[in-house]
């Protein structure tokens, strides 16, 4: 499979931390002088930019999280002038205020290069027609994959997100070779085709770049399996560029940071120290070429470890495990941590419900409640009693083995559980007022 920038893709860690090296001093110096904010953090912190003097001294800068985004919002931590912001994002956020990045005309660049990278991992050329179902708008997935489609000379189709049966249209008659979603509107495609009885080889799909939720592996043999194409994870988040932070390659041994952009570590959320290599703990990333809003030591809230051998693909990048949620994902029941993507392992791997569900967590006196919806496969809709009873025993078990808790299990009609056009909501947690 072609790499797109081979220079960077596969440098050798030594020319790989000179050249972050190199980029780190200058962004703490440029940051420092133009964002009053960072500046004062790291005057508090008693770190001037001529600490700085190696990529290994990253760890002495002061962290920025969300909070600090809000606390600025909208403009107090871009560091280039606003008229040389030429593109505006933001990510909605459930919770709280809307993040807020802006690009300059180099930073376009920067987020087209990585999600040039990104697509040519997954096989897309100048020949593909690059299908993008993820959102246009404040959203950074749709234009993130637009730019980075026209970088590698593809043709991009930008439908954006929704409307389902004219999404197929498109996919039939277009010729699309590439699909670039959500993983959970994939999978809503997939069934779309199949009511339509549209079958997948009437396509010219081969690939698809899913990403901007947590998947499962079992979630990606269902996508593969039933819209017949090579599913590959992709990465990102709104503060940091977008979509093409990290990518997977043939080899799924994890994601690909663009390290020579967004450099990653791995800390103890708990403490903040910086953990060894391979160690799981909340990614951090420092933007150390944007001119916008260029974080350093951004929390990213997911987890993850970083694995810096060299891949089989050839590329040096180092590799970032493929991300299971975020800590404020992470549902804790009963004192006992749960991630919604394990359930979702188990369900589709024992393949005996469709692949939709909802997880609601609720509190009665003391006590939490946990209970899983599933829905049935159409041929089991008018099943016995007794034979759904069984079912719903059967997958108890084997969540119960899998999170160490065991949660109540209904089985509910198909089709009951709404379908998902962008990001997937899966839970719903009632205790939290
Ligand atoms: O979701 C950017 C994106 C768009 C990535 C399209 C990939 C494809 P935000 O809306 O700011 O940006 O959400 C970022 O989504 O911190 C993760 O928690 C989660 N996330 C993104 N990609 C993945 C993935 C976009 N491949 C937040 N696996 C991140 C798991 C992901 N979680």
């Amino acid at each position: 499979m072609p790499i797109w920038n081979e220079k960077y893709e596969c440098m050798s860690r030594d020319e790989m931390t000179a050249l972050q090296t190199e980029r780190l001093v200058a962004q703490v110096k440029y940051i420092y002088e133009n964002v009053p904010y960072y500046r004062e953090l790291m005057e508090k912190k008693g770190v001037l930019p001529g600490d700085i003097k190696h990529i290994e001294d990253l760890k002495y800068l002061p962290f920025l999280t969300k909070q600090d985004l809000r606390d600025t919002y909208p403009y107090g931590l871009f560091a280039a002038d606003t008229k040389d912001i030429i593109e505006l994002h933001a990510s909605s956020g459930t919770t709280g205020k809307q993040v807020v990045t802006g690009y300059t005309r180099k930073d376009i660049d920067i987020w087209a290069e990585a999600m040039a990278r990104t697509l040519t991992s997954a096989g897309a050329d100048k020949s593909s027609f690059v299908q993008v179902a993820y959102g246009y708008g404040l959203f950074t997935g749709g234009f993130g994959a637009h730019h980075g489609a026209q970088k590698i000379g593809a043709t991009a189709i930008p439908i954006s997100s929704g409307n389902t049966a004219r999404q197929i249209a498109v996919l039939k008659d277009f010729g699309t070779t590439i699909l670039a979603c959500t993983p959970s509107y994939a999978l809503y495609i997939a069934e779309t085709l199949e009511e339509m009885g549209i079958d997948k080889s009437e396509l010219s799909l081969k690939a698809g770049v899913f990403g901007a939720e947590p998947w499962s592996e079992e979630m990606r043999d269902e996508i593969e399996r039933r819209l017949g194409i090579t599913a590959t994870d992709i990465y990102g988040l709104t503060e940091i560029t977008g979509p093409g932070v990290s990518f997977e390659c043939y080899d799924r041994s994890g994601l690909h940071v663009n390290e020579d952009h967004f450099v990653p570590e791995i800390i103890d959320p708990a403490t903040g120290e910086v953990l060894p290599h391979g160690s799981v703990g909340e990614l951090v990333f420092s933007c150390i070429t944007k001119e916008g809003m260029p974080l350093l030591r951004y929390r990213t809230r997911d987890i993850t470890s970083l694995n810096y051998e060299k891949c089989a693909c050839g590329r040096t990048l180092v590799r970032m495990g493929k991300v299971q949620g975020r800590t404020d994902d992470m549902l804790i029941i009963r004192g006992v941590n749960v991630f919604p993507s394990q359930i979702e392992g188990v369900l589709l791997d024992l393949g005996k419900t469709a692949p939709y569900y909802m997880i609601i967590v609720d509190r009665q006196g003391v006590l939490d409640t946990f209970e899983v919806h599933v829905e049935m496969l159409d041929e089991f809709f008018s099943d016995e009693v007794k034979q759904l009873e069984k079912l719903e025993n059967e997958i108890r078990g084997k969540l119960q083995s899998v999170l160490g808790i065991s949660p109540k299990v209904k089985l509910v009609a198909p089709k009951s559980i709404p379908r998902s056009e962008g990001k997937a909501v899966r839970v719903i947690d009632r205790r939290k007022k």
